[in-house]
């Protein structure tokens, strides 16, 4: 079963979270895509979505579903968003799409976040893909003189700049074995908007899409 195949299966089990009259927050990512789309087929009677990037926005708005912003909905009850690996402690790696500070606010934002990804996701630990970080271009040079002296080697993403206006250096090589505390001392960086660590609000429910079908974890 290929990957698609297996995020089609996590993406179609989050719909069973989706009830009618909310606000739904989503996410961005080829696992969130196939969520969309399953939503414009499903035709919830939601009050509205609110996007995490303007990919997303788009998608929803193509699908003719219902756009709402954050400013205008308060906290929301759900939050559903792929990701790029995933601890047995429901913290995750982010921003491999690039729009990890929009979705770590919006998944603060709700009270319940159900992340969705294929079974490949799930890791003993959190490491091996490189640390999105989101800087502003200003500070690029700094910010990745800063990472270096954290343990890191940090790459300017060619060709990338966010819907924020901002640039993604990927770092490999950072000891994450404590992903709360790195999480804030990239943060305390000035110059750095967000990184892709999501251990200080992290899953609340995984949906993993297997070859057995969905698992699901809370
Ligand atoms: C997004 O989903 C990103 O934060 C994360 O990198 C990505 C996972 O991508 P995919 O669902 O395409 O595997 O939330």
């Amino acid at each position: 079963m290929d990957s698609n195949a297996l995020k089609q299966i996590a993406a179609e089990a989050a719909l069973g979270y989706i009830k009618p009259g909310m606000v739904v927050g989503v996410g961005t990512g080829s696992t969130t895509n196939l969520f969309i789309d399953a939503l414009g087929k499903a035709k919830i009677h939601v009050e509205g979505y609110v996007a995490s990037s303007v990919a997303t926005e788009t998608r929803l708005k193509g699908l003719g579903l219902p756009v709402l912003n954050l400013n205008d909905t308060g906290d929301i009850p759900i939050y559903v968003d792929g990701a790029d690996e995933v601890d047995p402690h429901f913290r995750l790696i982010k921003g491999g799409g690039g729009a990890l500070t929009r979705e770590k606010i919006v998944a603060s934002a709700a009270r319940l976040f159900v992340c969705i990804a294929d079974g490949s996701k799930d890791k003993p630990m959190l490491g091996k893909f490189p640390l999105p970080v989101e800087v502003i271009p200003f500070a690029r040079s700094f910010v990745a003189r800063q990472l270096v002296k954290l343990g890191g080697n940090p790459s300017l993403r060619a060709g990338v700049t966010t819907d924020n206006g901002n640039v993604i250096l990927d770092v490999t090589g950072l000891d994450l074995t404590d992903p709360v505390t790195m999480e804030s001392r990239i943060n305390l960086i000035p110059g750095v908007l967000d990184n892709g660590i999501f251990a200080q609000r992290r899953a609340d429910v995984l949906l993993f899409g297997t070859p057995q079908g969905v698992v699901e974890r809370r």
